[in-house]
């Protein structure tokens, strides 16, 4: 790590923070960036001594979105072969706990990052939107699905078809936020969720976040089937002995990971 252009990694104790930093262009989402933000959230997943992730930009700006310059001229075939697609797809297979910290505006490709993260903070001067129908495009990494299953079509609607933008307690009302929190704070408030996040069972954390997820995947008979077997798995683990024994001892537990 420390060999990446268009953003920053840092470790803050169990928590590695990731900055998007093109500030010039609004931290648009070009190739090299996604190429980059995926290969730097495969190294804090697979490194043992990272128990949770934080992707922000700055104060100003999120990211606006895919890069406008780099897509212009761009044929159909062009878009399907890039591979673009694919880095978004990549970041939902971390196993980790993902953190959007948002400030200023997350727009487009943007929005979309922060939707495919697991929880988001929000600076009261975050914004949100889809803004692609102005492009004569729609949201391509997921705008049309994971908005409307979290705020229910008819405000995905105006959202995707008239470019409706959300302030951050709107956000927080139409639950698209975990919290809004002064400007000077949103970081510090992000980071320290992860922290309590990374302080948890690994091996759990990771499995209650695999089991959340296929709600949204899969019918409820089977969602539940999903989540019996993962929980009978749990039993396997030493941590569950652990945590079992730590409360009947009435002391804090030790996690293994194992
Ligand atoms: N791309 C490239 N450059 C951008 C940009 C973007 N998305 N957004 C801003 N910039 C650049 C501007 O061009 C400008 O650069 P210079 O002219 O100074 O060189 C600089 O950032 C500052 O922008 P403004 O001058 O416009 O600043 P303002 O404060 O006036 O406005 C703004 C800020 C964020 C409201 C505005 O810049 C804006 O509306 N930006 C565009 C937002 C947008 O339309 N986003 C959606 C992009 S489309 C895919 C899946 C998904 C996608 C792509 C592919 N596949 C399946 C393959 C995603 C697509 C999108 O996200």
């Amino acid at each position: 790590m420390g060999e990446y252009q268009t953003i920053l990694t840092e470790v803050h104790e169990r928590v590695g923070l990731i900055r998007l930093n093109r500030p010039r262009a609004f931290n648009a989402l070009n190739a090299q960036l996604m190429q980059e933000l995926t290969d730097a959230l495969s190294a804090f997943d697979a490194d043992p001594a990272i128990g949770a992730i934080v992707i922000t930009g700055n104060e100003k700006v999120f990211a606006a979105g895919a890069d406008i310059k780099e897509m212009a001229a761009a044929t159909a075939a062009d878009m399907l072969t890039s591979g673009y697609i694919d880095l978004f797809d990549r970041i939902r297979t971390v196993s980790k706990p993902i953190i959007a910290a948002v400030s200023g505006w997350a727009l487009g490709g943007g929005f979309e990052l922060a939707m495919t993260c697991d929880m988001i903070v929000a600076s009261e001067t975050a914004q949100f939107g889809q803004p692609e129908i102005n492009l004569g495009i729609i949201p391509g990494a997921g705008g049309t699905q994971r908005l409307t299953r979290t705020v229910g079509k008819y405000l995905a609607m105006e959202i995707v078809l008239n470019d409706r933008r959300l302030k951050a307690e709107e956000a927080l009302r139409f639950g698209l936020v975990n919290r809004v929190v002064p400007v000077e704070r949103y970081l510090d408030e992000a980071l320290a969720l992860a922290q309590q996040l990374a302080a948890r069972a690994p091996l759990a954390l990771r499995i209650a976040k695999e089991a959340v997820n296929r709600a949204l995947e899969t019918s409820l008979t089977e969602g539940l089937a999903y989540e019996r077997r993962v929980f009978y798995l749990l039993f396997a683990t030493d941590d569950q002995k652990e945590g079992m024994a730590a409360f009947l001892e009435k002391r804090q537990p030790q996690w293994q990971g194992k």
